[in-house]
């Protein structure tokens, strides 16, 4: 970082996979063309004017059959390429068995990190090498997209939107981190960095970091405070689903459809709750749109999700 670079580094695995991508296509566009050069450079000798080169008519079945096989050889070398790269990107989007999950919120002009302990940034991320971080990202107002160079990855933040951003850092070291979709005035200036760390140094830093209350302690602080408890809880008078197992599961809406309650469910059902009415229950819930900053409905979530995890936390 610094230095002007000729060659990014390539620091998670996703990295190495687009450049094999990026070589693998030049190496073929550059041999087609080698071909396509040199077929030119040759006939152009040979079929020069005046020259004793024998110039009969070829039968027009051959050269028909010519004019298929190769138009059948570039269609099926572009499907395969086709094939290739889109096979690796559904890599990229299946949820991995174990990830650390991260939360980054982006703002006209920053970008805003917390860990799952609490910790929390302000255009840094620290992630250990080594292993599935997974960025779980929201937008605070307008679209931002987030962008590590040296992991080939850019992803946009849509507001309203949950967006998913895995990647495995391999290569230990400090890279630039970039918006990359204009955002306002201060844009150009809504950058920072990332920070690979061996796990061990990463343990230690995320110990020395400021004592923040964790998400889910955070997020339950929260359900309180913002009234959600008061419906929500088993003690209250209103009919209010219980939210304990909630996350993850299958819930069945008033309209007849099922959806699995997720990180984007969970945020629609505190944001537009009119929009997924749940079986059995009445649309009294008022929406919290403009109530929550994005931080404190990460924290929700989090809190939520605990919920699925911890039955005895009801
Ligand atoms: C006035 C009572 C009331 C308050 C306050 C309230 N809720 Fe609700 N909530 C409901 C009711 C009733 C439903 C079910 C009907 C629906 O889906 O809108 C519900 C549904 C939900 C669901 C979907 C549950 C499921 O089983 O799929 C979530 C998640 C949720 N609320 C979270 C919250 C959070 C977080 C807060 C606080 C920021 C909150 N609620 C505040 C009454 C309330
Ligand atoms: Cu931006």
């Amino acid at each position: 970082m610094g230095e002007v670079e000729l060659f990014l580094p390539a620091a998670s695995s996703e990295a190495v996979s687009t450049d094999g991508k990026l070589l693998g296509l030049i190496v073929i566009s550059g041999l087609i063309t080698l071909l396509v050069a040199s077929l030119i450079g040759i006939f152009a000798v040979r079929y020069r004017r005046g020259s004793k080169a024998t110039r009969k008519r070829l039968p027009t079945w051959f050269s028909k059959d010519i004019e298929t096989v190769w138009t059948l050889a570039t269609a099926g070398l572009f499907v395969a390429i086709f094939a290739w790269a889109a096979s690796q990107d559904f890599a990229l989007a299946v949820p991995p068995a174990r990830s650390t999950q991260i939360h980054v919120v982006g703002k006209q002009w920053m970008w805003k990190v917390e860990h799952s302990g609490g910790q929390r940034e302000i255009n840094e991320l620290h992630v250990p090498a080594g292993e599935t971080i997974e960025l779980v990202l929201n937008s605070q107002d307008v679209i931002h997209s987030f962008y590590v160079p040296a992991f080939r990855l850019k992803q946009d933040v849509v507001p309203g939107h949950t967006q998913h951003m895995r990647f495995n850092p391999t290569e230990i070291g400090t890279y630039h981190l970039f918006c990359a979709e204009y955002c306002g005035t201060q844009h150009s200036a809504m950058i920072g960095r990332v920070v690979v760390m061996s796990k061990e140094d990463y343990a230690d830093w995320l110990t020395r970091q400021p004592e923040g209350d964790d998400l889910q302690e955070d997020g339950r602080r929260l359900f309180v405070s913002k009234g959600c408890a008061g419906c929500h809880y088993g003690s209250s008078k209103v009919r209010a689903p219980r939210l304990a197992g909630v996350y993850g599961s299958s819930v069945p809406l008033a309209d007849g459809q099922v959806v699995t309650a997720d990180d984007q469910y969970i945020r629609d059902s505190i944001l537009q709750p009119r929009r997924d009415i749940v079986a059995g229950f009445e649309p009294i819930m008022p929406s919290f749109a403009g109530a929550l900053t994005e931080g404190e409905l990460v924290s929700l979530t989090a809190y939520i999700r605990s919920l699925a995890v911890d039955e005895t936390a009801r």
